[in-house]
């Protein structure tokens, strides 16, 4: 049933995710692919909705477990309303984050059970998974450099927790290398896009 790629780009504050999942969209573009490229938490209007609760400053009260309901909540709005109906129709689906970023954030990062976490990541995603991922693994104290002084309600977080997050992908990464790619953030844009274009190239030729 499903046409299309779907493609995901992970990694902590400031690895250069956003960047490089544009730089990819352009050259897709460029090549008169049918590609698309989606946030998450947002996407779409609902999710965006729910970003803006996640990411707010004043929200200092809100329990792991309400954090991870509402990046599930998100997302399973993102899937049924886009990447499921787009990959159908073909389309080379980018996301910056995914489910990946629950497992990393609330379940290494906050100590919210993994198991519990990809069975909710199950229901929400209604078990769809990424043809490919870009982990772009940089040291957490430079990332939060990159991404200067004005912070999110996440990013406000200890340098401990943001260990945890990196380490949390690094042992993603080491579980499925099949889909997971994990790349030097410290690259540079240039160098880690060769890398990412070659992996896709090879992809859309299976
Ligand atoms: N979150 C979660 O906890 N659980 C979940 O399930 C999900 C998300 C889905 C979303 O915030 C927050 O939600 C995020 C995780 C959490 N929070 N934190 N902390 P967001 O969407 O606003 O931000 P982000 O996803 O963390 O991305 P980012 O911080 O904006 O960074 P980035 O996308 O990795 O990096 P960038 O914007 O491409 O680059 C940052 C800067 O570095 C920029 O100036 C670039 O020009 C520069 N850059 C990029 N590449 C390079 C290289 N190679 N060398 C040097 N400089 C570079």
């Amino acid at each position: 049933m499903v046409k299309g790629k779907f493609i995901t780009f992970e990694g902590s504050e400031g690895c250069g995710k956003s960047t490089q999942s544009k730089m990819l969209l352009d050259y897709l573009q460029k090549k008169k692919l049918p590609a698309k490229l989606f946030r998450e938490p947002g996407g779409v209007v609902i999710s965006e909705k729910i970003r803006a609760i996640l990411l707010d400053k004043a929200n200092t009260v809100m329990n792991k477990e309400c954090e991870t309901l509402l990046y599930m909540a998100a997302r399973a709005q993102l899937v049924e309303e886009v990447v499921i109906p787009e990959l159908k129709a073909g389309t080379i689906l980018l996301c910056d984050r995914f489910l990946d970023s629950t497992i990393a954030y609330q379940g290494y990062g906050c100590g919210v059970d993994i198991k519990t976490i990809s069975s909710m990541g199950n229901f929400a995603t209604k078990g769809l998974k990424p043809d490919l991922t870009f982990f772009l693994d940089l040291d957490t104290e430079e990332g939060l450099r990159r991404r200067g002084s004005e912070r999110d309600r996440i990013e406000l977080r200890s340098l401990e927790y943001h260990n945890r997050v990196r380490s949390g992908y690094r042992e993603i990464a080491s579980h499925d290398p099949q889909r997971v790619i994990m790349i030097d953030g410290s690259k540079s844009k240039e160098e880690i896009f060769q890398i990412v274009k070659d992996a896709l190239e090879k992809l859309l030729k299976q």
